[in-house]
């Protein structure tokens, strides 16, 4: 069984979670310690322990475990790679890459660490200074998703150790497997003990009790609306500092004058890639009336060719949805499109492989109404929701009817409606040509209106969540 880690040692836990493939019942993936009331108090004594001496740590120390870290993720990444596929579901391919980029990620916050800057400014009283410096915020509590199991804790993990904080970490319940990899990795990085904690374990226990609890300095969350809610009523209610990545419903437009194979290439990797499970899916393609039956004839085509199976066989494109849960869910939303009265055009049904998995073939509904719910819910899976457009300003309008806000993608040889688009669409990332979901490294992460809330994550943008602001005064 592989165990907690915190104050620099390993820990059972109050119980075990037994962990199996998606792509194949059979496949046990691992045994892991699960957190108890008991194991949350001693991580967060011993963040709390560390965390005085941690925010003066020297930047180089920093920047070299961070660098360590990064660089042992990286030359690793097959095998991690390997047990994501085998643990989240995703693709080989789509795995590796993943490591690849929790491996960048830890580079790039290692850098981070020696470019902290401050101001100074002359004050209004003459002979007086100011500097405006940034401090670690103290404890960060980080609780995180399972449809990036590695990635998502790294671009948490590594901007809250690059500025100075002590972390506790809890990874989802479905995939603490990539988690205890990169915790055992950092273990031998050389930060002292206590400066991060592996808790994982159920929501109702570990994520409740850190975003409750006052040795908690701030909580950064990924995942759904309703549980995102709870951890910020809870934060709020005691003035902690939270930010927190949720759905999405992104709009993909496809305007008259595209690129078809442009716009089917985006749609298909946006909307279908990793299965659908990205928040960041192209989950709305909102279609210009001209182009409609060519995109339409497109896709299904295309779909037609991917391969749906097992996620560590060469040649799968799309991997097998996460748990017998999320399939349910999109199963129930595939019932809804038609009982509302959108036409499938292609998929939407289980099937069988060879191994016992949660296959599923994406599901591409066509005709569909702006008001119907299947296109206004998030579904967090392989499914897509084709919406004609008359025009430019009609498929905008269409794009900003949503109480999301996170990505928003448009596909368009006219300079004119892409520069429109980029102003105009209401997220907080928009792409043109491209799918909306699959973002770079070393750039702000987040959106507006139901998607965020809080500072933006990633890239240089991660300084301001997980730092604070002190201005000091001097009569020299
Ligand atoms: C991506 O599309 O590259 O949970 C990243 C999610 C997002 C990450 C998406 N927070 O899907």
């Amino acid at each position: 069984m592989k165990q907690l880690f915190i104050d620099g040692g390993w820990h059972d836990g109050a119980g075990v979670t037994t962990t199996y493939s998606p792509s194949d019942r059979s496949d046990l993936v691992g045994e892991y310690a699960s957190a108890g009331a008991a194991q949350v108090e001693l991580a967060l004594e011993a963040a709390r322990a560390a965390a005085g001496s941690w925010r003066h740590s020297g930047v180089q120390q920093r920047a070299d475990a961070l660098d360590k870290i990064g660089t042992e993720i990286n030359e690793r990444k097959a095998e991690l790679g390997a047990l994501l596929a085998r643990e989240e579901g995703k693709t080989l391919p789509e795995a590796i890459g993943e490591v690849g980029r929790a491996g960048a990620i830890f580079k790039f916050f290692a850098q981070e660490a020696l470019r902290i800057r401050g101001d100074k400014l002359a004050s209004v009283r003459p002979g007086v200074e100011v500097d405006v410096t940034r401090e670690a915020l103290g404890v960060v509590g980080i609780i995180a998703p399972w449809n990036f199991p590695i990635a998502i804790p790294a671009w948490k993990v590594a901007p809250a150790l690059a500025y100075g904080n002590c972390v506790v970490l809890k990874p989802a319940e479905l995939v603490p497997g990539c988690s205890w990899a990169m915790a055992e990795i950092i273990s031998r990085s050389g930060l002292p003990a206590g400066v991060f904690n592996l808790l994982s374990g159920p929501g109702r226990i570990v994520g409740e009790a850190i975003s409750k609890d006052s040795r908690v300095d701030a909580i950064s969350f990924t995942g759904s609306v309703g549980t995102g809610s709870r951890v910020l009523a809870a934060c709020a209610a005691r003035r902690a500092k939270v930010q927190l990545e949720m759905g999405g419903k992104n709009p993909l437009l496809v305007l008259a004058d595209a690129d078809l194979d442009v716009a089917v290439n985006a749609a298909i990797q946006g909307s279908f890639y990793s299965t659908g499970q990205r928040c960041t899916a192209s989950s709305r393609l909102i279609v210009d009336e001209t182009i409609y039956r060519a995109f339409v004839a497109a896709m299904t085509e295309k779909l037609g060719q991917l391969k749906v199976g097992h996620a560590l066989h060469a040649g799968t494109d799309i991997g097998p949805v996460v748990d017998q849960a999320q399939l349910e869910q999109d199963l129930r939303y595939i019932d809804m499109a038609k009982a509302e009265g959108a036409r499938l055009a292609f998929g939407g049904e289980r099937l069988p492989r060879e191994t016992d998995g949660y296959f599923l073939n994406p599901a591409l509904f066509v005709d569909c109404d702006p008001a119907m719910q299947h296109t206004r819910e998030e579904i967090f899976g392989p499914v897509a929701s084709v919406i004609p457009a008359k025009n430019y300003e009609h498929a905008l309008q269409l794009a900003n009817d949503t109480e999301f806000g996170l990505t928003a993608g448009i596909c368009t040889t006219s300079l004119k409606h892409a520069s429109h688009f980029k102003r105009h669409a209401r997220a907080g990332m928009v792409m043109v040509n491209l799918p909306t979901a699959g973002v770079d490294y070393h750039v702000p992460f987040g959106g507006t209106k139901g998607s965020s809330y809080g500072a933006r994550e990633q890239g240089g943008a991660a300084v301001e969540f997980f730092t604070t602001l002190k201005t000091s005064y001097t009569c020299a």
